[in-house]
């Protein structure tokens, strides 16, 4: 029945009346009213009017996973993809999955995650429709002290894919992608290992692309933001999906195959706004004050301390002294 009325609000350029809808269908006021209500939480944007009615004003763009297919130039990354409505969080989904080991290079992606997941527990928001939620089962036969890196390669493709639609970011080690001093985007990484040899790796992407000023939660308002946002414009989410995916397989199969992080370490170095910089570090055991110095090839933050040593860091949160002297 809701793709009825979607048929009629279609079919009218102009408003149509619940009355006529209620006859036409034969179901009562109430029920177009409640059609039409799930119709916009699919994101159709339709305008009611007591007056006039209903008008349908546009369609979402959803996530094409034919389209992608078709135009994506890679040999095994998102060849193979699954597309959800909903789900809790494609890394979740992506662990679920029986015989990993044919699935290399799947693509898992929804719409909306209802508990998206970031590291530590902590959650990522991730609205219907607005962003590129997805995660990527890979399977390389490398240990499992080699896999750091892959957050680097990840980012930096993430930065390669972003700057072919007219976006520069910056990088922010480990994981979080910036536009304008704001988060638009994470990686999250769950390896499951042996003592010596990686099972597999669900690849989790959050990128922020379409969301408006009210899908950001208040208390995230001063730090987190989206391309449309910063750009005021809608952004298509299947090209820069598809970009991203060209630019991962590239920078990902070097480092399979050669062991070399070299391309990705270059971009992530170029685009860091963590080098260089005063930082405070927080890890698990303790809280610091430093400078941002460089990147090892394993992927690992190496900081400059007040008495002039180093220190290399494999994890940890990293916040930036701005120009205020604030930390962000
Ligand atoms: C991350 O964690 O940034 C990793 C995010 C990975 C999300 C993807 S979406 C597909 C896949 N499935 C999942 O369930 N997850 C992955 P972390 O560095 O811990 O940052 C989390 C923090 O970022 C939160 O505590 C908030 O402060 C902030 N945050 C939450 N949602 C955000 C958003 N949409 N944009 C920017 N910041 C956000």
């Amino acid at each position: 029945m809701k793709n009825q009325v979607l048929e009629l609000l279609n079919k009218n350029t102009d408003y149509i009346s619940g009355e006529y809808l209620s006859s036409k269908l034969e179901i009562s006021r109430a029920a177009i009213w409640k059609h039409i209500k799930k119709l916009k939480e699919d994101g159709y944007v339709i305008e009611s009017s007591t007056k006039k009615g209903y008008k349908l004003i546009s369609c979402p763009c959803l996530i094409d996973p034919e389209y992608i297919k078709l135009k994506v130039n890679t040999k095994f990354i998102g060849k193979n993809i699954i597309y959800l409505n909903s789900c809790d969080s494609t890394n979740d989904v992506g662990k679920a999955l029986e015989n990993k080991s044919i699935m290399n290079g799947t693509l898992i992606i929804s719409e909306e995650q209802l508990k998206g997941k970031g590291r530590l527990g902590r959650s990522f928001i991730s609205p219907k429709f607005k962003g590129l939620w997805f995660s990527l089962v890979l399977t390389p036969t490398i240990e499992p002290i080699k896999v750091a890196p892959i957050t680097q390669i990840t980012a930096a493709a993430i930065n390669l894919a972003l700057k072919e639609h007219g976006v520069n970011t910056h990088i922010k080690w480990v994981n979080d992608i910036i536009l304008n001093n704001k988060k638009i985007g994470g990686v999250l990484l769950d390896l499951s290992c042996e003592l010596s040899l990686v099972e597999y790796i669900a690849l989790g992407i959050g990128l922020n692309i379409n969301l408006d000023k009210q899908d950001i939660p208040t208390d995230l308002v001063d730090k987190a933001t989206s391309l449309k946002i910063e750009t005021s414009i809608d952004h298509n989410r299947n090209d820069i999906l598809i970009s991203f995916l060209n630019n991962f397989e590239k920078l990902y199969l070097d480092y399979i195959l050669n062991l070399s992080s070299e391309e990705a370490l270059k971009i992530c170095k170029e685009n860091s706004i963590t080098l260089g910089r005063e930082l405070k570090i927080k890890t698990i055991q303790e809280e610091f004050y430093c400078t941002g110095y460089d990147i090892s090839n394993e992927g690992n933050l190496i900081v400059q301390l007040a008495d002039g040593s180093f220190k290399t860091l494999f994890s940890g949160e990293v916040t930036v002294r701005n120009s205020n002297g604030n930390y962000v």
